[in-house]
């Protein structure tokens, strides 16, 4: 008897793409977009956001934005990252069964945020290491005094320019080449082309069995 080599089986899944950038710099609208996008040619998409205020870490992490409640640099740090640890089986079943995540915020604005407070980098990043790492990093690039042009901030904490430099910065550190950099200064239509270019690529990627990794490794 003959046993021939089995092809290797493909395990075809959905696509973690997370969008970044400053405060105002146009993710929301652009991940609306996508997702749009997506479902109407077909595709098994949902639209994620972090932080998720919906759950109990979420609200708390919601009132500290809304300078409602106080709390240690570091203890709203692990918050954000708590949140995202919550999510991260549900993140991993729907990937596997084949849904793609558009992702308005991950892990770098827990970094990039904290970090501008003077947390020390590394410190940071640590009580992420683990939690699924994206197909794509899309960088939504604009400089904090562009952005804060773009019909104000809205009052949460944070929102303030001379913060956002500093995020800019922490950005900057963190990002590696394999981010994609999108001029944020496009119009609307011309950043939403590019993103679907880039999107496309990533769920092809995806569907053709690109295994999974984990941050920061
Ligand atoms: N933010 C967001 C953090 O400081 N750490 C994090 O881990 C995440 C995910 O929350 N100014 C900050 C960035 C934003 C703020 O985000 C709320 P949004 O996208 O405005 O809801």
């Amino acid at each position: 008897q003959i046993h021939m080599a089995s092809p290797e089986k493909i395990d075809s899944r959905g696509a973690l793409i997370v969008l970044e950038g400053l405060d105002r710099c146009g993710k929301t609208s652009q991940c609306g977009r996508l997702h749009s996008y997506l479902e109407e040619s077909g595709h098994a998409v949902e639209l994620w956001r972090f932080p998720d205020r919906n759950t109990g870490v979420g609200q708390m992490i919601s009132s500290y934005l809304a300078n409602q409640s106080n709390l240690d640099d570091r203890a709203i740090h692990l918050l954000f990252s708590a949140n995202r640890w919550e999510k991260r089986s549900l993140m991993e079943s729907k990937l596997r069964s084949g849904t793609t995540l558009i992702v308005d915020r991950y892990s770098f604005s827990g970094v990039a945020f904290s970090s501008a407070k003077g947390l020390d980098v590394e410190w940071c990043k640590a009580p992420d290491a683990g939690l699924l790492a994206p197909d794509v990093v899309i960088y939504l690039d604009i400089s904090p005094e562009k952005a804060a042009e773009r019909g104000g901030y809205g009052g949460e904490r944070y929102e303030k320019l001379e913060f956002q430099k500093t995020v800019a910065q922490s950005y900057k550190a963190l990002s590696d080449s394999t981010w994609k950099i999108v001029d944020a200064t496009l119009s609307i239509e011309d950043v939403e082309k590019q993103l679907k270019g880039i999107v496309m690529e990533c769920v092809e990627m995806c569907q053709h069995g690109k295994p999974f990794s984990q941050l920061w490794r």
